[in-house]
């Protein structure tokens, strides 16, 4: 018995990567995946790096989780990369964070049109520089008949903001006898937001131990699943993505199929 115990500890430990995701796929999988990728900072500062190294190790996690997510056949993966609160940071550092978009696809676009995902961005581009801009749309138009994962990077995107947007937008539709004031419900709304095109999270992952939303997604989240860790975003690696949506499965499970309020619709 003790060593059958051994051995069932033993094997729980040395699975594999590859073994967890086929246990993964058995359940359902979240449609949407959003995640807030917090503690690069954090994590830099503890190694007596300078922040930014933080930020570029973060980007390799990025690319280790985009892939594993593409493989788990998730549709939407949305990473919260830069809020228009982080405009208040040094001048240099937010230099070198919209370098950053440039760099990744720079590395990694062939990957990502070979492994069949297609780049979005969320978010307003009027503060973003050109460069930027035009890196981001490359990969857009290049990856736009892809039928894989979608990969939507939040930039200089709030909800709050977001918000208020969509109201201007009805209001003027109301205004044009476009709309009417009827038809305003919560379908109508999600067709003014940015994410229009997109599903609701299911998950939403924060790392970096804070238990905040930080105006991020703050319609789209009503019904989501959250999983918060301690573990610092350049820290994470695809066990832990495995963890929490094995965490969203134990969830949903438990309420067995009526699970959300939405589904009561
Ligand atoms: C820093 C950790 C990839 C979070 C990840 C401009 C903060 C690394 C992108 C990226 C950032 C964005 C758009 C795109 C392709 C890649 C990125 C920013 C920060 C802010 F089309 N990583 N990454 N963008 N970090």
């Amino acid at each position: 018995m003790l060593n059958k115990i051994k051995l069932w500890k033993s094997s729980q430990k040395t699975l594999t990567l590859n073994d967890r995701v086929e246990q993964v796929q058995k359940l359902p999988i979240p449609n949407h995946i959003a995640i807030i990728m917090d503690g690069n900072g954090r994590w830099a500062k503890k190694r007596a790096l300078p922040r930014i190294a933080g930020h570029h190790e973060g980007m390799r996690v990025v690319r280790k989780i985009t892939m594993l997510a593409n493989k788990l056949n998730v549709d939407t993966l949305t990473l919260y990369a830069f809020s228009t609160e982080n405009w208040k940071r040094p001048k240099h550092e937010v230099d070198y964070l919209m370098g950053l978009p440039e760099e990744f696809l720079g590395n990694f676009l062939p990957e990502l049109i070979d492994e069949n995902v297609k780049v979005c961005m969320i978010g307003n581009d009027n503060r973003i520089p050109d460069r930027t801009k035009r890196a981001v749309e490359k990969a857009i138009v290049e990856t736009s008949s892809n039928t894989g994962l979608k990969l939507n990077f939040a930039l200089n995107y709030g909800g709050r903001a977001e918000i208020i947007e969509a109201v201007k937008k009805i209001s003027n539709d109301v205004k044009n006898e476009k709309l009417q004031l009827v038809d305003i419900d919560d379908e109508c709304f999600s067709k003014y937001l940015m994410t229009h095109h997109l599903p609701d999270p299911d998950l939403l992952i924060r790392t970096s131990g804070e238990l905040r939303i930080s105006n991020f997604m703050l319609w789209q989240i009503a019904y989501s699943e959250l999983w918060f860790t301690d573990v610092l975003w350049p820290d994470f690696t695809e066990m832990h993505l495995l963890e929490a949506v094995e965490a969203y499965q134990r969830r949903s499970r438990r309420f067995g199929g009526i699970h959300s309020e939405e589904s009561k619709k």
